[in-house]
């Protein structure tokens, strides 16, 4: 057994050596098109009869009814037999679910068209994960790998009444134990059970194929589930099926598109003709094409290539570089008789490169070029949106993607300690213009890639999910994992594991080169259209160094993780794409009181630390950390609560302008994380109920395609004017210098160009030309852009730390009126209100924006959308600004109407 540091230095189990489980596999193909239905069948389930856990939990072995798709820990909330496994502190005693062996049954009748076919199928979109299969009485299937998608052929096996379908679960835990513990070496896994339910020197996740964080993350529990967690599908066909259709493009641009059809059709055992139709409507829904043929289709499986043109194609772009137009391709076999004859799928005409090249600075570039236009990509990265992802429904989904659009992003990264999305996440992304960074699922530590079974099980898996996937025009990348090539060669597993054993070091190293390098990019190459692949997020595909500032893309932890840097390190750190970096903070009080009592709301209370996942509950620690420095130290929850997200937003800001700022150089900035899998702590942006933290407000500001980075560092402020756009603008920049009070102390204002797509310097500020002798506890400068009388970007600097500013409490004046549709809450403030922010508990309001400083002397008035009435609201209001939150024995002037807060 051996020890190792990650990247935030806490000790965990690293290394573990496995014979892979050979299994047998009755018929597994890649993913078809979607056009079986789901099956109609009663579901229950059971601990199977004689497991070890009925001792603790007798009579589960009793069947009890079930969802499908779905998991064990939701029927068994369901059934009333555990608790939310949401609420409180109620891991612990959960995880005796992950050592158990589940049964399901499903019970259906199949109509009789269905039946006179020739052929049928069972398609299991997702079974987590290993699994034995048998339809009425004799076996079906095993499957090993949540990630695929599994077919069974049941021709002439089907009744018209009374078919039996059973899925026993094995624990993963159990499973694999026996042989990980046998390994003398081991490799790299992640977060070690802290409940005793799995030794913590013989993890398991990594051997298993099953969505990492079910094991549990740094920012969510450990529940390893089992289930359908996707459809069940029943599909029937006489003499052929459509079993894919997928679009290439060939060449594309303004004038003209040249594309291929790709069409696979499986013919039964004997040869035969077949008439193909395929039709090209446009994103109107107007039919541009159509192609029909009569073909000789031999018996089994058939590619046909049919080849499209388009003249004045209509494009997909990101958001903000134009339309996310779409077309829909048809296709059908003879006539489309059966729901498999028939096939269709909406796709965006758009090139992808990643372009690489080398540069004057001695580095090499890394840019996202869409239609051959370098993009700077804006957003966050993604992780599961539940710790059971059968819940997630497609609004929730929506709900998140547009809460990222409305916050200017315009790429997302999906993290590999998942599970590969749904169909409607990449759709949603087409829709709204989201690029798509996506990793294979394999989240952190090391896998045994020496394995061929091992290695063939992830291949059919990224064969499955690239072909589901690989029309969405969102998807731009394929990325092979999350942190594996840093971890090896930059957190010492490599060099560990080499002192111990160099042999089997060796043997995992050209395991991982063989998957990561060679595997997974021929996969791509072979079956992704032409979107590129990249071996590990942060890398350099595989060269000498893993995680680059001059090349590649790069994971920054030194903010936050070790050594624990002030925020303004991220100044002096310029990688080529961002690809990671943030900050924790605490969701809003409402969604803290859906798992805690108030009573329980203590930094250090057991229910808080079991929702603060980073170093096993520690987190808080590292949070007043970065509190303290910058705001001094809270005074209760509620002030910790509220002064983590104004330190994350206010941190997160810093960085991503930096980055912006440092365009071209820098191509990209990402930060960790939009979304939430549950209630708790989190580098989240959104919280799991889709609340907008402060730090998502400052992101629609700092991702706007227009705005100011007026950055200051060591004295000077470095003002860039940011412009996305595909076009230059003109206008004023105008710096203010006024202090807390609203006094001016002097302004300028000049005309100023932004290039189209870059960042402009203009200025290069010190503080004592800023200050110009002023205190710098008392002023701040204002940095705007102005057309005509329009602000159209704003930046704030102060020269102080928070805390050591003459920040007033109680200074915000607020009146809440009702004006058509809304309620407009009209706000100001005599002196300095920093990091305001608007908040109306557990009453359903929306506020149009919220997190603001708001400047003396400038008013400002804010669209509150909700149904409650106008007292409600008022009744429900709570302001806080940090002069509140630091200085509140100050007392407030008498006239201030304006309840205090929290
Ligand atoms: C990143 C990710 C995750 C992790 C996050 C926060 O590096 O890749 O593994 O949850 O950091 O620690």
């Amino acid at each position: 057994m051996q020890y190792v540091r990650t990247k935030f230095g806490s000790i965990q189990n690293r290394f573990i050596r496995l014979g892979w489980l050979a299994l047998l596999v009755v018929s597994c193909t890649v993913a078809g098109v979607a056009s079986a239905a789901p099956l109609q069948a009663q579901w229950s389930f059971r601990l199977l009869p004689g497991d070890a856990q009925l001792q603790a939990h007798p009579g589960l072995d009793t069947w009890r009814p079930a969802q499908v798709p779905g998991s064990v820990h939701t029927d068994l909330q369901a059934a009333g037999v555990i608790g939310d496994p949401y609420v409180g502190a109620a891991e612990a005693g959960l995880q005796w679910i992950g050592l158990g062996d589940w049964e399901y049954r499903a019970r259906f009748d199949v109509d009789a068209t269905t039946l006179k076919r020739r052929h049928a199928e069972l398609r299991f979109d997702g079974l987590d994960t290993f699994a034995e299969v048998s339809l009425n009485g004799a076996p079906l299937l095993r499957a090993d790998n949540a990630h695929r998608t599994w077919r069974a052929r049941v021709d002439g096996r089907l009744k018209a009444t009374g078919n039996e379908l059973r899925i026993v679960f094995r624990s993963p835990i159990r499973t694999l134990l026996p042989q990980v513990q046998a390994m003398p070496h081991k490799i790299a896994g992640n977060y070690p059970s802290p409940y005793g339910d799995e030794p913590k020197d013989a993890m398991v996740g990594n051997f298993a194929r099953k969505p990492a964080y079910h094991f549990g993350w740094d920012w969510g529990p450990r529940y390893v589930t089992a289930g359908v967690w996707r459809a069940v599908q029943l599909s029937s066909w006489d003499d052929n099926r459509i079993t894919d259709l997928a679009v290439r493009t060939d060449t594309l641009d303004e004038a003209h598109a040249a594309l291929t059809v790709l069409l696979q059709v499986e013919q039964g055992d004997a040869a035969g003709s077949a008439s193909v139709a395929v039709d090209v409507l446009d994103p109107d829904g107007k039919r541009v094409q159509r192609i029909e043929r009569q073909l000789m289709l031999r018996p089994g499986s058939n590619d046909l290539q049919l080849p499209v043109t388009i003249e004045q194609p209509r494009r997909w772009w990101p958001v903000g570089q134009g339309a996310q137009d779409r077309y829909t391709v048809q296709a059908r076999v003879d006539g489309g008789r059966s729901d498999e004859q028939q096939a269709r799928l909406r796709t965006g005409l758009r090139t992808v490169e990643l372009r690489r090249e080398n540069d004057a600075q001695g580095g090499q570039g890394f840019s996202f070029v869409i239609n051959g236009v370098p993009v700077f990509a804006k957003g966050a990265n993604v992780i599961p949106f539940e710790a059971f992802p059968a819940r997630v429904t497609r609004e929730r989904l929506r709900r998140d993607l547009q809460a990222a659009r409305d916050a200017n992003m315009n790429m997302l990264r999906n993290w590999g300690g998942g599970y590969y999305e749904d169909d409607a996440f990449f759709d949603i992304a087409d829709e709204l213009g989201l690029l798509v960074w996506q990793d294979f699922m394999f989240g952190g530590g090391m896998q045994p890639g020496y394995d061929p079974a091992f290695r063939a099980s992830v291949v059919a898996e990224a064969r499955d999910n690239v072909r589901r996937l690989r029309h969405h025009p969102s998807i731009v990348l394929w990325c092979g994992n999350n942190e594996e090539e840093t971890a090896w060669k930059d957190w010492g597993h490599g060099k560990e594991l080499t002192a111990a054993d160099p042999a089997f070091a060796a043997k995992v190293w050209h395991g991982y080169v063989d998957l990561f390098g060679t595997d997974l990019r021929a996969v791509v190459a072979e079956e992704g259209l032409g979107v590129p692949y990249w071996s590990s997020s942060p890398s350099n595909d595989l060269d000498a160094k893993a995680n680059d500032s001059t090349r590649g893309d790069k994971h920054y932890w030194q903010v936050w993780g070790n050594p624990a840097l002030p925020v303004t390190a991220y100044l002096h750190e310029t990688p080529r794409f961002m690809s990671e970096y943030g900050l924790q903070a605490w969701p809003q009080q409402s969604t803290i009181d859906a798992f805690a009592t108030r009573q329980e709301q203590q930094i250090d209370g057991p229910v808080i630390q079991a929702h603060q996942k980073f170093m096993a509950g520690k987190g808080n620690e590292r949070l007043l950390h970065y509190i303290q420095m910058e705001y001094g130290t809270p005074r209760s929850f509620a002030d910790f609560v509220y002064l983590s997200q104004v330190m994350q937003a206010e941190g997160i800001a810093l960085a991503a302008l930096h980055h912006r700022a440092s365009r071209p150089y820098t191509m990209g900035s990402l930060y960790w994380q939009l979304n939430d899998v549950w209630p708790g702590a989190s580098w989240s942006s959104v919280d799991y109920y889709g609340h907008w933290k402060a730090l998502h407000f400052h992101a629609r500001r700092f991702f706007a395609d227009v705005a100011v980075a007026a950055l200051r560092d060591e004295g000077v402020t470095r003002v860039s004017l940011l412009n996305d756009g595909r076009s230059a603008l003109q206008a004023q920049l105008r710096i203010r210098v006024l202090d807390v009070d609203g006094r001016q102390l002097h302004q300028q204002q000049q005309a100023v160009t932004l290039a189209a797509q870059a960042a402009t310097e203009v200025a290069r500020l010190s503080d004592a030309a800023l200050l110009q002798g002023a205190d710098p506890r008392r002023s701040l400068a204002v940095f705007e852009l102005q057309q005509g009388d329009t602000v159209i970007a704003e930046r704030i600097v102060y020269f102080a730390a928070a805390k050591d500013q003459p920040l007033a409490a109680g200074q915000v004046r607020s009146e809440l009126v009702a004006q058509g549709d809304h309620y407009l809450l009209r706000l100001r403030s005599p002196s300095l209100a920093r990091a305001l922010w608007i908040d109306f508990g557990n009453v359903d309001a929306r506020v149009e924006d919220n997190a603001f400083d708001l400047l003396p002397g400038s008013p400002r008035d804010v669209v509150v959308r909700s149904r409650a009435d106008l007292s409600a609201l008022r009744a429900a209001l709570r302001l806080q600004t940090l002069g509140d939150t630091l200085h509140s024995t100050l007392a407030p002037p008498q006239d201030v109407p304006t309840p205090r807060t929290r």
